[in-house]
């Protein structure tokens, strides 16, 4: 049957800050403390869905989480009611508190797995949400997260919902941000790549020695099991240790596919050469790569720029698009390169700019925001049809924007329990707006 890639971005939520959380994160540790604008991020999050949606291309949106996260801030004994937990907290554990703050469900490139059903021995899609471990601030969206895609995935004759893996660094799991599929066509069996940082078991293998390694091998095989896929059809492979310690600490960063097209820096993987054969030979010869050499685009121009954070989408007229943020076009080494990529008949057809900045600060580019569903037909009409990004929906999520987001927030502001007032009136409208039922803590 026919399919289709679809896109769910994730909407930015109400407390999007800068709080330097993210060790082995570049961006996120520059921007620590700057003061961020959520209605500008929300905004321009939505305007990459609107242009992607405008070319023709399914684009939903998955909603934010519920931040201050309260009901996390009282497992770990701050009480009395709401504000006095906020107050306790900023006075006895800032940083605590900040890490309860983070609007970084919006990367929902790391909300879960996802295999469609032509891959999945029961032809149904299933969804992992990732359990996010190695980050404190992150390993607690999985279960709202999974509530959110079960709300937006609904029908049980074709979605499968999976829980999270453990939550510890054994089974560290970062979800779509390191994994991708390959296929001819969307509806074709695809091959699913599976990339990790370490081995949890097996300390003789390689591993980075600066940053952490947040995806475990050991993940990868379960959720591939998890999914019910054909061992044929998978392909696992090691992210290079070298270029985590520079900054990449998602294959995301570093690498991005589509169809049988990946694109990628020579310094990705360890041991390359035998992944792109492993690849090749699973897809029976069909696949392409290109591989963007050091001498043109350094790895730290790679980090800087997002170069491989990009969104490589099939247009309905057979040409490849290539979404980037505008940070790609200020570096002249990736300009360079990026241009002359899609003046040469490479498979590249068309470059896409989007200011991205209040994201990028964090470290989270066009590809972070986006979690690909491929559906064929039946699929696409049995998915929670509210969150389908339309004309409509595109006004009134940024009437809705407009109305309940400030344009400036520091960390400082985090304790204001008049910012968690406004955040779950906001969220309680988002999901009537979504149709999602009741899936906040505050809403239970
Ligand atoms: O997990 N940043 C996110 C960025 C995630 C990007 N996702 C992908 N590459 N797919 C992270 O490091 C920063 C939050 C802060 O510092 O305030 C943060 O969580």
């Amino acid at each position: 049957m026919k399919a289709f890639e679809a896109n769910f971005d994730g909407l930015v939520g109400p407390t999007h800050n800068y709080a330097g959380l993210s060790f082995g994160n570049v961006a996120s540790e520059q921007h620590k403390a700057a003061v961020s604008n959520p209605r500008l991020a929300a905004k321009q999050g939505l305007e990459k869905m609107k242009a992607l949606h405008d070319m023709g291309l399914v684009q939903g949106v998955l909603a934010p989480q519920e931040r201050p996260d309260i009901a996390t801030l009282r497992q770990l004994g701050f009480g009395g009611n709401d504000a006095d937990v906020l107050a306790s907290a900023a006075r006895q554990a800032p940083r605590v508190l900040a890490a309860c703050c983070s609007a970084s469900s919006m990367w929902t490139a790391n909300a879960a797995t996802v295999s469609p059903s032509a891959d999945t021995a029961d032809g149904k899609v299933h969804f992992t949400p990732a359990n996010l471990t190695n980050k404190f601030h992150r390993s607690i969206e999985h279960e709202v997260t999974g509530r959110i895609l079960q709300a937006t995935f609904a029908d049980k004759d074709h979605f499968q919902h999976h829980n999270a893996l453990p939550g510890v660094e054994h089974f560290g799991d970062e979800g779509a941000a390191n994994h991708t599929r390959f296929c001819a066509e969307y509806g074709d069996r695809g091959v699913e790549f599976f990339v990790y940082g370490r081995y949890a078991f097996d300390s003789s293998k390689p591993a980075p020695q600066h940053y952490p390694a947040r995806h475990t091998f050991e993940a990868s095989e379960a959720v591939a099991r998890k999914h019910m896929l054909d061992a044929g059809h998978v392909v696992y492979a090691q992210q290079n240790p070298d270029v985590i310690d520079q900054g990449v600490f998602h294959n995301d960063v570093i690498a991005v596919g589509n169809r049988n097209l990946m694109f990628c820096h020579e310094q990705a993987f360890l041991n390359q050469s035998t992944v792109k054969q492993q690849l090749t030979d699973a897809m029976n010869g069909n696949f392409r790569v290109i591989e963007v050499p050091t001498a043109q685009v350094s790895v730290q121009d790679a980090v800087s720029s997002y170069l491989f954070n990009s969104q490589l989408l099939s247009l309905s007229d057979g040409r490849t698009l290539l979404v980037i943020p505008n940070e790609c076009e200020q570096n002249p080494a990736v300009w360079n390169y990026l241009t002359e990529l899609r003046d040469s008949n490479s498979g590249i057809d068309e470059l896409k700019v989007f200011d991205l900045k209040q994201s990028m600060s964090n470290g989270g580019g066009p590809a972070c925001l986006r979690l690909r569903v491929v559906m064929n037909e039946t699929e696409l009409n049995a998915f929670n049809q509210s969150t389908r990004m339309s004309d409509q929906l595109f006004n009134t999520l940024n009437r809705w924007v407009d109305k309940h987001y400030r344009d400036a927030l520091t960390e400082a502001d985090l304790a204001d329990p008049q910012l968690l007032i406004e955040s779950r009136t906001a969220l309680d409208e988002l999901t009537q707006i979504l149709k999602l039922g009741s899936v906040y803590p505050f809403q239970r």
